[in-house]
């Protein structure tokens, strides 16, 4: 049987984010044409939320949601397809934590633990942010990140001002 590891699926979780022009429309767009991807499958979408800005608070409202993706590709090569529709979009990185057209981080992939000049998995900061662990609970409620359940992490996690958008599941096909 041919079970070489470059073969193998992932399931990877991603973030995804924007708050410039319409950002459920760049979301919903970015999330088709990495479905569209041999490589890789949409599994399943969150809810869509609007969340206050994080980090930097002077800035427009986002939109955040997380996705499973199945892929065959290793984490780099996911994250330059990720970069690749960031770009395709036109998004300039002007500061860090400021205003974005979208943005596409790598959560988690699969239970793997790495960290390179380019990608730190899982994302460092993404337990501290209720704009990343409420919709990940959506779609990976039992999944372990840095030893705790997210559904655990989402009682620990602050959630103030946090709305949900679109109850429906597949609000990205539609978008
Ligand atoms: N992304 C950031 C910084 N701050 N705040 C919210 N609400 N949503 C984001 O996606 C976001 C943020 C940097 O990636
Ligand atoms: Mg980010
Ligand atoms: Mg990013």
């Amino acid at each position: 049987m041919n079970t070489l590891p470059e073969d193998a699926l992932h399931i990877a979780a991603l973030g995804l984010g924007g708050n410039i022009g319409d950002p459920p429309a760049a979301m919903a767009e970015a999330l088709r044409q990495l479905d569209a991807r041999d490589s890789c499958r949409v599994v399943s979408v969150s809810r869509l939320y609007s969340t206050p800005p994080w980090g930097k608070t002077d800035q427009a409202d986002f939109f955040n949601c997380c996705a499973l993706v199945e892929t065959r590709l290793d984490p780099e090569d996911l994250l330059e397809i990720c970069l690749s529709i960031e770009r395709a979009m036109k998004r300039v990185r002007l500061e860090r934590w400021g205003p974005r057209i979208i943005d596409i981080d790598i959560l988690t992939y699969g239970s793997r633990e790495m960290k390179t000049s380019k990608l730190e998995v899982p994302h460092p900061r993404m337990t501290e942010r209720g704009f990343v662990i409420m919709p990940l609970a959506d779609v990976a409620p039992d999944l372990i990140v840095k030893g705790k359940v997210v559904r655990d992490w989402l009682e620990n996690v602050d959630t103030a001002g946090i709305k949900v958008a679109e109850e429906s599941r597949d609000w990205w096909r539609r978008v």
